[in-house]
């Protein structure tokens, strides 16, 4: 009786596997591209935008400021992996990413301000 029921079952699967309307195969979406990097970030009203930002190791970003305030966009730790130095009012500062990690920045003048930049391989 074994192979019977084992018949029966494989007809049965055959059957519902024919008879079901076409489903056509989910198509799968290509992988974004890898994240979108940041070329520039502006600094107004005390604040650096975008952030969080992304880079690239090797690549370059232009920092300008719209503030009338000067600032700077500075790496935390010593030595600062990253340093604008400062940027004054209209002025834009170009700075480039040599080490791979997430990074912590401020500004030297204002304590409150801060942001986070990944550099990636
Ligand atoms: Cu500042």
């Amino acid at each position: 009786m074994r192979p019977t029921l084992l018949a029966a079952l494989l007809a049965a699967a055959l059957i519902a596997g024919c008879g079901g309307s076409d489903k056509s195969a989910k198509t799968t979406a290509p992988a974004p591209s890898s994240a979108t990097t940041t070329s520039a970030i502006k600094i107004k009203d005390f604040l650096y935008s975008p952030d969080p930002s992304t880079v690239k190791v090797g690549d370059k970003i232009s920092v300008t400021n719209e503030d009338d305030a000067p600032h700077t966009l500075t790496a935390r730790g010593t030595p600062a992996a990253f340093d604008s130095d400062t940027i004054k009012h209209g002025q834009t500062r170009t700075i480039t990413f040599t080490k791979a990690g997430t990074f912590k920045y401020y500004c030297q003048f204002h304590a409150t301000m801060s942001g986070t930049i990944t550099v990636t391989q």
